[in-house]
């Protein structure tokens, strides 16, 4: 059954982008050690209606440029569940006003509107690479960061409702073990192919080995080998189509916590900084000799062009790298910080005018989320789909132009336009955060996926 369906419809493929919505609670209160822009704005005032609205028009950007687009929701904040399991008892408003009086910092943790970078949402292996036949699904445990540990269920009861377990799409459980097993979903794994539907090559990149110390990291190395490995192994990739490296500990410690800031793939190109793995050549052979016949475009960004600083701060390398029905050539959807940087703009002008396989770039603004570590490819989640596998999705994630206008209403009406990591007690908060979640789910037709629905 899995041969016919795999072999069924090779053409017709596309990716499709799910981007997350920026959440009612998006606030910056500094969370994420080793990242450096969310330390660095720590305590600044956010304003969530201005996020999810720029989010929004770079999902529409996208549709004009003619991607199918989806959107993937927010989840609950604060998370009541993840209180109730500190011990925290009484009604919503009780366990709220008693774990802020106790300890604000937690009901920061569990308030973080993190679930917006769906790049780190789950990793994803499209069908016609995977055992089975089927597209397989593993949320990301994302055990390094106390705030982000607690998305995984959620992650993966929305999943379910958008690819309903059974012949096409396969779920697996978030890995169990703790930091020992940190997984950061696709921010930290590349899919190389001839297109879409061809069989790809899976470069899986992680920061540390699980039973290692990491005496050359600074910052946390999120992603272990053994957690790359677990997810191959579920998803049932070919051995020789899989690889491991791992990245360099020099990009950790000047802020890459996730490889998406030092390196972007599409089909067979490779964009990638110079500092980004500690041997490129040998993983350039490695990646080639993966993929037989089809050759590969690597396209090496050297220090002294773009020294590692510049590409880290302005997040060259978090652009999405995109093949549009609508262009010939591969396009850069980069964020308006990559343009102010000289190095950076001087880098991508040549590029265009190089006739290689990227020849267009556009800069937008997502300086909300930018803020907080955030570029244009971590807030998106890259789903390559067949014809009919998008034909057995469930849920109304996809966007169209009556879906646009219904999330804009939608936003303008439940959030705010000023929060301060100094309101995140403030129980108005919650219940207008619940309240506008409730109204979303049934704008998404995603069936009871909350906490606080269930
Ligand atoms: O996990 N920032 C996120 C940014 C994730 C970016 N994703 C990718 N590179 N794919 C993180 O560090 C900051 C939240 C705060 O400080 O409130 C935060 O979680």
């Amino acid at each position: 059954m899995t041969d016919r369906l795999n072999q069924a419809d090779t053409r017709n493929w596309q990716e499709i982008n799910f981007d997350g919505l920026v959440g009612p609670v998006h606030n910056y209160a500094g969370l994420s050690y080793g990242n450096v822009a969310s330390a660095s704005n720590k305590g600044l005032v956010a304003n969530p209606l201005e996020g999810v609205l720029q989010g929004l028009e770079k999902a529409q950007h996208l549709r004009g440029l003619g991607m199918i687009q989806g959107v993937l929701p927010p989840h609950d904040r604060p998370h009541l569940r993840t209180l109730r399991m500190h011990g925290f008892t009484g009604s919503d408003a009780e366990i709220l006003a008693s774990a802020w009086k106790e300890n604000p910092a937690l009901v920061r943790n569990v308030t973080s509107a993190a679930t917006m970078w769906t790049a780190n949402a789950a990793t994803v292996t499209p069908s016609a690479d995977s055992g089975d036949g089927r597209t397989h699904f593993t949320p990301a445990n994302l055990a390094a960061m106390y705030h982000r540990s607690i998305e995984a269920p959620t992650t993966g009861r929305i999943l379910k409702a958008i690819f309903p377990q059974g012949d096409r799409f396969a779920h697996h459980d978030a890995l169990e073990g703790g930091t020992h097993m940190g997984d950061e979903g696709a921010a930290n794994h590349n899919r190389f192919c001839a297109d879409y539907g061809e069989k790809g090559v899976a470069l899986y990149v992680y920061g540390r080995g699980a039973f290692e110390p990491a005496t050359d990291l600074s910052f946390p190395g999120r992603q272990t080998r053994e957690a790359s490995a677990a997810v191959a192994r579920q998803h049932g990739t070919a051995a020789n189509r899989t690889l491991f490296v791992r990245q360099n500990p020099a990009a950790i410690n000047m802020g890459a916590f996730h490889n998406d800031v030092v390196a972007v793939a599409n089909k067979n190109v490779f964009f990638y900084h110079e500092l980004a793995f500690e041997n490129p050549a040998r993983l350039r052979s490695d990646i080639q000799a993966a993929m037989g016949d089809a050759p590969m475009h690597f396209i090496e960004v050297p220090d002294d062009q773009v020294p590692l600083g510049d590409a880290v701060k302005s997040y060259l390398f978090n652009s999405q790298l995109i093949s549009s029905p609508n262009d010939t050539a591969m396009r850069l959807i980069l964020p308006v910080e990559a343009e102010e940087m000289p190095s950076v703009k001087a880098y991508v002008d040549s590029l265009l005018m190089s006739g290689g396989p990227i020849l267009h770039a556009d800069y937008l603004d997502v300086r909300q989320s930018m803020r907080n570590g955030g570029g244009p490819a971590c807030l998106r989640l890259r789903v390559a789909l067949s014809h009919s596998d998008r034909l057995e999705m469930g849920a109304n994630c996809i966007l169209d132009d009556l879906l646009l206008a219904r999330l804009q209403t939608w936003a303008k009406k439940h959030y705010r336009d000023r929060l301060s990591p100094d309101d995140l007690g403030d129980p108005a908060l919650m219940v207008e955060c619940f309240t506008a979640l409730d109204a979303l789910s049934q704008i998404l037709n995603l069936g009871s996926v909350y906490d606080f629905q269930r």
